[in-house]
């Protein structure tokens, strides 16, 4: 679609509407983003269930994930599903089940490290949850020759998950939530992002 407005625009990703807008009732986690969004109630609601219908992704693929940690990658996929603040950082891709990726979208500090610290206890078997995974079974396995490890021996520091996991979706700032310069996950109220996007649009990232 044509871009009017980078700063109120959805990419072209697999559940993502066309145009951002009000939903009325996001569920729970994504209730923050009920004013204007790029996702659907629907899938507001699929973003909180194990193995949902968005991807068909296992976070029990290394045993349960514990609900702390659970938690940041519901909050994760509600950012990724509804925010209608990335377009700085859309980018065009050949893949299978999207158009376009998110890339390198300046995460703010707290964010990351609550994140990391909430899963520090879980286990995983690959870097990279984007590709690479054993889909024979309809849901994602990890593959052969993978072996399930302790979360900090996959991401030995906050960064290194919080950019390595999709595939620098993300990059690690060291910018605090009251900057302005970097994106919230986490927040109440109106959308702080549309600031932080509207800085990095005229300061050229
Ligand atoms: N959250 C954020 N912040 N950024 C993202 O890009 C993102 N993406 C997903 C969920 N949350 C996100 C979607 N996750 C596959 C794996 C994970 C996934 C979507 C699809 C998948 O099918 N992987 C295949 C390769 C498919 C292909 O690239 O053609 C595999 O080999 O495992």
């Amino acid at each position: 679609a044509l871009s009017l407005d980078k700063l109120n625009m959805c990419m072209d990703g697999k559940h993502h509407k066309v145009n951002p807008g009000p939903e009325g009732k996001l569920y729970l986690q994504c209730a923050p983003w009920r004013e204007n969004a790029c996702c659907t109630a629907n899938t507001s609601t699929e973003a909180h269930d194990d193995a949902s219908y968005l991807y068909n992704f296992n976070w029990n693929h290394c045993g349960a994930m514990s609900p702390q940690c659970k938690k940041h990658f519901i909050q994760d996929t509600c950012f990724y599903e509804c925010s209608p603040h990335l377009g700085p950082w859309i980018q065009p891709v050949d893949q299978s089940w999207r158009r376009e990726r998110i890339l390198d979208v300046p995460l703010c500090n707290e964010d990351c490290h609550s994140w990391w610290e909430d899963c520090k206890n879980d286990f995983t078997c690959k870097t990279d949850w984007h590709k690479g995974w054993d889909w024979s079974s309809g849901t994602n396995r990890c593959p052969e020759g993978s072996k399930c490890r302790k979360w900090t021996e996959v991401y030995p520091t906050a960064k290194s998950m919080c950019e390595q996991i999709w595939s620098n979706s993300y990059l690690y700032t060291t910018h605090p939530k009251t900057s302005g310069r970097c994106m919230q996950l986490w927040f109440t109220g109106s959308n702080p992002n549309w600031k932080v996007a509207e800085y990095y649009l005229n300061n050229a990232g």
